[in-house]
């Protein structure tokens, strides 16, 4: 992502300049497919045709605890996939072939490895303690990272206390974030994924949609004299954030009248300072990250600054620390114990050698109900990509379609066609052991029992099925046997943790983070860039004049020129 910031000198590269033909990518870094292990696992993926779920348990009857593993209070099974121990020894084979714990220390060293933007990328830093050095370009950027985030805790602190007033001497009851994409997506599921530590008198909103519907619906019950504002934009160029903080400007001032309110009610997040300055919004209230952070791993930077005023500080900090937890765990724990390994090579099993094209995000526990939309970004944006890092097309797939809604809830509407489907969809079901609120009775059952008893029995049922003599055995008539059939040996993880925190919330973010670099280190794509976001970013502005003024001549195709007509008709214009 571009950004106008500029840098200091002491920021300055100290790399040469990039040959015109663009960098070059390193000799170890091979395409996956030039590897030995890949070609095993072509020739084994015939085999796991064969594979069946009942038979792989009953030939090993301890495979459910071989093919487990626990770290940081979190246990994941993927027992429950197409592989057998030959299957998983390949694809670790895989890893290894393909550089990615080379890579993992090039990322966290500050190598430049976003190539297509000449960036390092870092957001290990944003979680490393004071004192770690993490250098880019020259430079040790973690003292930068605890000064902002000590501003931040002051912020938010005199937000919490009260003692940072609205324009009129309120205190302040709402913040409302606008942002969109890893501007929001981040702090809303964080938000509601813990909306159990917030302080209560205090409540978040999101506004993201440039759908003026979204800011209405978010404000229409606030009192602006007790509303504050967190602009949060990478770049502070991005249409939809600057249109609707323009309009939250003016609803502001509709009713405080006076432009010295801004002041008081808008902060920015943002690494450029010029813009931020030109909107109003007075550069001592503005926090900052930096070019190394993507946007879709910056919700630890000060895009989670509304996060922080929700949990306070120390629950901030208790996030950062389970990413760092997470980052630990990833750099030290050997490939076969390590989770965000784990999940990659599974994923990439399904993908490429099993052909599955999407991936359903099933959290058992409705804080998350916004974690699928949020790991969608996290991996669709990442390794949605087609071309290899030095530009040459890949000759193999790459991210999946990411997609999934809350447990129970899904039960009742789209498992059917995971159950019974005629395309597999590999299943991610997350839970925790212990709920935040233990709600129910033994007379009427124990919510939670119920809710995890659901998904283990999910997970069991897509890997096992029911036989048609099963079904049979029921006395179901004969003509409604193929109906009542599952076919089972459909894969799926379960990753059960031990309680839902700001610390285990941080541990499985940073989980998903490492995973999609896993796998896109072995896809060979860059995973940090996003050339498909930014089209859409200049797209629209061509055609917003030709909505309203005068009657431009038809300057599109057909079908474009005939829905601009449809719409002026029927806006009177
Ligand atoms: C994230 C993407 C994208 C970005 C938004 C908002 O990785 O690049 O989702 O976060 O387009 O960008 P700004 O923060 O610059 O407004």
């Amino acid at each position: 992502m571009p950004t106008n910031a500029k840098k200091s000198p002491r920021q300055k590269s100290t790399r040469a300049p990039r040959a015109p033909q663009g960098p070059s990518v390193p000799a170890w870094h091979v395409p996956p497919d030039r590897t030995k292990a890949w070609k095993s696992l072509t020739k084994l993926a015939k085999r796991a045709k064969g594979f069946d779920m009942r038979a792989l348990f009953g030939r090993d009857p301890k495979r459910g605890a071989a093919l487990s593993a626990e770290a940081l209070g979190m246990h994941l099974d993927y027992s429950k996939n197409l592989v057998d121990r030959e299957v998983m020894g390949a694809l670790f084979a895989l890893a290894a072939e393909c550089g990615v714990a080379r890579r993992a220390k090039a990322m966290f060293a500050g190598e430049h490895i976003n190539t297509t933007e000449d960036r390092a990328v870092l957001h290990a830093a944003l979680r490393a303690p004071k004192g770690t050095k993490i250098k880019v370009d020259g430079r040790d950027v973690v003292p930068d990272v605890h000064e902002v985030l000590g501003r931040m805790a002051k912020f938010a602190e005199s937000v919490r206390s009260g003692a940072w007033r609205g324009h009129t001497g309120k205190r302040i009851r709402a913040v409302v974030n606008i942002g969109i994409g890893g501007s929001d997506l981040g702090p809303v599921m964080a938000y509601e994924a813990l909306k159990d530590f917030t302080q209560r008198d205090i409540s978040c909103r999101y506004v993201s949609n440039i759908d003026g519907e979204d800011f209405y619906e978010k404000t229409r019950d606030l009192d602006p004299e007790e509303t504050l504002f967190v602009v949060s934009s990478k770049t502070f160029t991005t249409i939809e954030t600057m249109t609707n903080a323009q309009t939250a400007r003016a609803w502001t001032l509709a009713k405080l009248k006076d432009p010295k309110a801004v002041a008081r009610h808008f902060v920015a997040v943002s690494t450029n300072a010029a813009e931020v300055s030109k909107f109003g919004i007075d550069t001592a209230n503005m926090f900052g990250f930096w070019d190394w952070v993507g946007g879709r791993y910056s919700m630890d930077s000060a895009i989670g600054l509304s996060t922080m005023i929700a949990l306070g500080p120390a629950g901030f900090g208790e996030l950062l620390a389970g990413f760092r937890d997470m980052d630990e765990h990833f750099l030290k724990a050997p490939p076969r114990k390590n989770l965000p390994y784990l999940l990659a090579l599974i994923g990439v099993w399904n993908r490429d050698f099993l052909g599955c094209e999407t991936v359903a995000v099933l959290p058992y526990c409705q804080y998350l109900h916004r974690l699928s939309a949020y790991f969608q970004q996290l991996e669709m944006e990442s390794n949605g990509k087609r071309v290899q890092l030095d530009g040459t097309p890949c000759r193999w797939q790459t991210s999946p379609v990411i997609w999934g809604e809350p447990g129970t809830n899904g039960q009742h509407a789209f498992y059917q066609m995971i159950h019974q489907g005629t395309s597999p969809v590999p299943c991610d079901f997350i839970a925790f052991a212990q709920p935040l609120h233990e709600i129910g009775s033994p007379a009427t059952g124990m919510h939670h029992d119920i809710l995890l008893a659901n998904l283990f029995a999910q997970g069991e049922a897509l890997a096992f099925g029911k036989t048609p003599a099963e079904v049979r055995a029921e006395g179901t008539p004969e003509w409604l046997v193929p109906h009542r059939t599952f076919p089972g040996n459909r894969p799926s993880n379960t990753l059960l943790c031990e309680k839902l925190s700001p610390r285990m919330l941080g541990r499985i973010i940073a989980l998903y983070e490492h995973k999609v670099f896993v796998q896109g280190t072995i896809w060979r794509v860059n995973s940090f860039d996003q050339w498909g976001v930014e089209l859409g970013k200049v797209l629209a502005k061509r055609i917003i004049p030709e909505l309203s003024g005068p009657k431009p001549k038809p300057a599109h195709d057909s079908s474009t020129n005939a829905l601009i007509a449809k719409y002026r008709a029927w806006r009177g214009r």
